[in-house]
């Protein structure tokens, strides 16, 4: 495999950069040739903000599967695809080859067919870490299924309200996922959550934790017996289907400021491409490399630099199944040494939380095949930054800052490895096709350098997502209402005298813990539905190794007010069983009443400002309907 678009020099990232922005169709036409196509493209990027209508490499066709897997058989067929680790390091690790995973994907693509999934039905991945999660969505993307996977913390609640949005047909889960030295009984739970979810008409459950489950006749089956059905009809191979540039990939939910989780939608082609392109450009990807990014398949990042990117690049793709800290705080430094990897890419909270070890678990860990490091998910933290670099890259490995979103498909702002300069805390300038500006509250931009304000992003690039699943007028709502003709990112940015950007975190209700986001509105609503809430605010709050914590004000009158330490637990109880553990306060404060204006809202920003301990200043607390209510919630502040 090679890699023309490939930039090697910071000149040619000036000149890939200009040249992308200048004559953006010329540019993708041209990197688009890289790929497989079943037919090429007649026009390469319609769009306009306003509706917004974004569609690239239209006329178009071809099937990511293809460019995923099909193309490294020639040449590649025997370098691994995936390799995998299992939780339990005395347990087998497996390694799937190109060819071997070709063949997987094409048997349960036929075991999806069998259970009558068609192009263009939705079907939920609800699965650990394992092989099976990555082959369950390739065989849905080798048929025009579009996959919605779920990660496997959110709840029943969580699920049936994805799956009730998506209207999705078929389940795909396993009976546990191993985490650490916990089972998660995923059956379990999807069988809660089914009981509200009709369109569901099968569950194609693998074997993993050998937990027991119920299995429901007619609607459940074994993932092992259906392959033994497809192995008996004695032909494995199923065709790509033949799919629009523009036709639905995946769906994947995430958190906004108001409201449910939205159905972020993006499409094959663009994704293919920006994935593709952010990933050997990014991490400077060489051939034969071991790639381990630490991010779990149900977030956005295990999408594109797990599964899609890397495979489309022919590259050897790591999946870890457990936690950095499992058996020990070595784990990750052990799994670096043992599969030699090249390119390790992880979260700034896993890095703090095993900065919390010190250094012991790195003794005797030789780290020497690592070329490159990468964080994503959330600022980086200079004394973080320090210690990756330090004691894990041994100064002598790049950490690539890479700032992007569930929305944005893949990287949109990052240092290129060994190629363009780093700077501690700073994603530093945007990839080729990426345009950022900074405006004020007004929407007037911001020119120059020196200048902080909201981030917005002012043309399209081929992995933006195309629309929020059902409901296209949220999608304009919610990034294309801010400002006129401009995708806002909700994240606050300053930019430095050398015209490079670090972000400083949401300037909406976003809150962004262990670099998971969690909408503030969401935990609100969980925490109402709690008997004996009146009312509640969420903040978040600083926390050393999260990034940020939940703290929660909590307006109580129900029973066994006088037991307060119980309350709470229930409170946690209740977000555990609506939304799930991640979104769990850290700090719940009892109140007798809330900060509001005179018009009813409540001021979120003298509650942030207390949950920070900046309690001296407060600010004009004069336009609240009730002031004192501010020395009570200070005074009893946690
Ligand atoms: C990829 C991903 C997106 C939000 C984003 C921003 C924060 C991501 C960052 C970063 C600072 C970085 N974020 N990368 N902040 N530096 N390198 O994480 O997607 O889960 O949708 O979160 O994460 O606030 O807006 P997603």
């Amino acid at each position: 495999m090679s890699y023309p678009y490939q930039i090697k020099s910071l000149k040619e990232y000036q000149e890939a950069y200009k040249e992308s922005v200048e004559n953006p169709e010329a540019f993708w036409g041209n990197v688009a040739e890289s790929f497989t196509w079943k037919k090429k493209w007649d026009k390469v990027l319609e769009w306009n903000f306003k509706e917004p209508s974004i569609k690239w490499f239209q006329g178009g066709k071809l099937n990511i599967t293809e460019n995923c897997i099909d193309r490294h058989l020639e040449t590649n067929a025997d370098t691994p695809a995936i390799i995998w680790e299992p939780n339990n390091p005395e347990d087998h690790y497996r390694v799937l080859t190109y060819r071997e995973l070709h063949h997987k994907v094409m048997q349960f693509a036929n075991v999806l067919k069998n259970n009558g999934v068609k192009k263009g039905h939705r079907v939920c991945i609800y699965m650990g870490m394992v092989p099976e999660l990555a082959i369950a969505a390739l065989a849905c993307a080798r048929i025009g299924a579009v996959h919605s996977v779920i990660f496997g913390g959110f709840s029943a609640q969580s699920i049936a309200d994805r799956i009730n949005d998506a209207q999705a047909t078929v389940v795909v889960t396993s009976d546990g996922s191993f985490r650490g030295n916990k089972v998660v009984p995923l059956k379990e739970t999807i069988d809660d959550a089914l009981m509200s979810c009709p369109s569901v008409k099968r569950v194609i459950v693998s074997t993993h934790t050998r937990t027991p489950v119920s299995m429901i006749k007619g609607r459940d089956c074994w993932w092992e017996d259906e392959i033994k059905i497809v192995e008996t009809d004695g032909n494995p191979y199923c065709p790509a289907e033949e799919m629009d540039a523009e036709d639905l990939l995946f769906i994947l939910y995430t958190s906004g400021s108001t409201g449910k989780p939205k159905g972020v939608v993006h499409t094959v082609a663009g994704y293919l491409i920006w994935t593709t392109y952010t990933f050997v450009n990014v991490f400077q990807y060489q051939p034969g490399q071991v790639h381990f990014c630490t991010a779990d398949i149900g977030w956005i990042t295990g999408h594109s630099y797990l599964l899609y990117g890397p495979l489309a690049a022919g590259a050897t793709t790591l999946m870890f199944e457990g936690v950095p800290t499992y058996p020990n705080a070595s784990r990750l430094w052990d799994i670096v040494d043992n599969y030699k990897v090249n390119i390790l890419y992880t979260a700034p909270t896993a890095i703090r939380s095993l900065m919390g070890f010190g250094l012991e678990p790195l003794v005797g860990k030789k780290l020497t095949s690592l070329k490159v490091l990468g964080t994503v998910g959330e600022p980086i933290n200079e004394e973080a930054w320090n210690w990756y670099n330090e004691h894990i890259g041994k100064n002598r490995c790049p950490i690539v800052d890479t700032w992007w979103q569930t929305e944005t498909g893949g990287v949109l702002i990052s240092n290129i490895a060994g190629v363009t300069p780093s700077k501690p805390s700073y994603a530093t300038w945007p990839l080729p096709g990426v345009v950022p500006a900074l405006v004020d509250e007004t929407g007037k931009e911001l020119e120059g350098n020196d200048v902080s304000g909201n981030l917005v992003i002012k043309q399209p690039w081929p992995g933006i997502l195309r629309t929020t699943y059902g409901d296209h007028e949220r999608m304009r709502q919610t990034y294309f209402s801010t400002y006129d003709n401009q995708y806002f990112t909700g994240d606050g940015c300053y930019r430095d005298e050398n015209a490079m950007y670090r972000i400083t975190g949401r300037v909406d209700d976003v809150l962004n813990v262990s670099g998971h986001r969690i909408g503030t509105a969401e935990v609100e609503n969980a925490i109402n539905m709690h008997a004996g809430v009146i009312e509640s605010a969420v903040v978040g709050y600083p926390h050393a190794i999260k990034g940020q914590g939940i703290y929660a004000y909590v307006m109580y009158n129900g029973r066994s007010n006088n037991e307060p330490e119980l309350t709470r637990q229930d409170i946690l109880a209740t977000v555990t069983r609506l939304i799930g553990p991640i979104a769990k306060p850290d700090k719940i404060q009892f109140v007798s009443g809330l900060p509001k204006t005179r018009s009813g809202k409540i001021m979120r920003r003298i509650l942030r400002k207390i949950a920070e301990g900046e309690i001296n200043n407060i600010g004009d607390t004069s336009t609240l309907l009730d002031p004192l209510i501010v020395e009570e919630i200070k005074h009893n502040r946690l």
